[in-house]
């Protein structure tokens, strides 16, 4: 085992400065989640939905060169019709998947847990939406419409994979509901780059999603390294120590993923982490990780039709049965949240063309032909992309 074995306290992990830390999200048993159009569900759901699900404030406070690659990313994810991209992210306890959510909106968002014990106990939903510079018109029906003014990331946190030395099925068999309801553009697959082998678990990890989310979702996939500002060991060189992890882990994977191999991003999620001269992180090999990071995951989204799970020839743990009509509530929540609020993001731009703007947004006829416009314009997305 090498250095930083799951478990251990880390270095005393600084946040930015000048960021801002949102409330807490309420959590734990019988807490009540209202959602954005006022739905309230008192219980024990299975998934927490941001609550100021908003506009990316933050977004400004990234160094400039930063934000121009989000933006050339997200130009390029909306124009090829996926203006809403989700990425999931999936690994054990204490490997930083909160770090990384919070770093790639940079907000003090998620709760991080020096002893690598889960902070959350079912998946957190975050959106953030930005303008896009160049918004997606589309004609319909003669009509041209502003299909896409502003680009929207959601990231689903999710609970670690392992508890104790056994796997959480649970967790697989929420993502999968999840995943019916809401397409998942790219998973990021998280674990430390300063760990120096795949352990039985590790496997038996990579088996569990391959079985219950079936092998396919590997095509998602990012596998993305933290702790990326490592030492390498005497005599190896930093490239050397990357590599050696990323292809141990891709070659694990390999086994359970018929054959992918998952392409691979190196993060660093502690702000001592070095900067180059606009201010960006950086590591050791001069990578500027962020900016990587979300390069990766955009080729990976774009490469890849959304995964969306489906039943057949998967064996999730009928033990956990129990949660479907909790999650179906969940899914309700998420269907809202985000079909509605772009619905009416749409509505405010041109309510006019097939109705009244504001309350009249749930109107069925109006919800269809704009469902309908989005329907066609993927279509041709996807026909010129086919001609191509
Ligand atoms: N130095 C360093 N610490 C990190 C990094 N990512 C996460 N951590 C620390 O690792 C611990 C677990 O992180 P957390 O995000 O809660 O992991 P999760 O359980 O996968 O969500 C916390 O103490 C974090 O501060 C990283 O890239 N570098
Ligand atoms: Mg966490």
């Amino acid at each position: 085992m090498g250095r930083g074995a799951q478990g251990e306290q880390d270095e005393e992990w600084v946040e930015e400065e000048g960021m801002e830390i949102e409330a807490e999200i309420e959590e734990g048993e019988g807490a009540s989640v209202s959602g954005p159009l006022g739905l309230q569900f008192t219980g024990t759901t299975s998934l927490d939905v941001d609550q100021d699900a908003s506009e990316w404030t933050n977004f400004k406070h990234f160094p400039v060169a930063t934000q121009g690659v989000f933006r050339a990313c997200f130009n390029k994810l909306a124009q090829q019709g996926r203006p809403e991209f989700t990425i999931l992210l999936l690994g054990k306890n204490g490997v930083g998947k909160s770090s990384t959510v919070n770093h790639l909106i940079g907000e003090r968002k998620q709760k991080v847990n020096p002893y690598g014990v889960s902070t959350i106990d079912k998946p957190t939903v975050i959106t953030r939406s930005v303008p896009l510079p160049e918004p997606v018109t589309a004609d319909v029906l003669g009509d041209p419409i502003n299909l896409y003014p502003d680009f929207h990331l959601t990231l689903i946190d999710t609970p670690g994979l392992v508890i104790g030395d056994r796997i959480h099925e649970a967790t697989l068999n929420t993502v999968a509901e999840i995943a019916k309801v809401e397409p998942i553009d790219a998973v990021l697959f998280v674990d430390r780059l300063d760990v120096y082998e795949v352990s039985a678990l590790d496997r038996e990890v990579f088996e569990a999603v391959s079985r219950v989310l079936g092998a396919e979702i590997w095509g998602n996939t990012v596998l993305c390294l933290t702790h990326g500002e490592l030492e390498p060991a005497k005599g190896q060189t930093y490239a050397d120590a990357v590599s050696a992890r990323a292809e141990g882990i891709q070659g694990a994977i390999a086994r359970y993923s018929g054959g992918t191999r998952p392409e691979f991003a190196v993060i660093e999620n502690s702000s001592k982490c070095a900067r180059n001269w606009s201010s960006e992180r950086i590591l050791p090999d001069g990578t500027v990780a962020l900016p990587n990071l979300i390069q990766r995951v955009t080729e990976v989204g774009l490469g890849s039709q959304p995964y969306e799970y489906d039943s057949r020839g998967k064996s999730p743990d009928s033990r956990n049965k129990w949660m479907v009509p909790l999650v179906f509530a969940a899914q309700v929540l998420l269907k809202k949240f985000l079909f509605d609020k772009a619905v009416r993001q749409w509505d405010t731009y041109h309510g006019d063309e097939w109705g009244p703007k504001e309350q009249e947004f749930k109107d069925d006829k109006y919800i269809a032909k704009m469902k309908e416009a989005k329907r066609e314009y993927i279509r041709r997305q996807k026909a010129k992309q086919e001609a191509k």
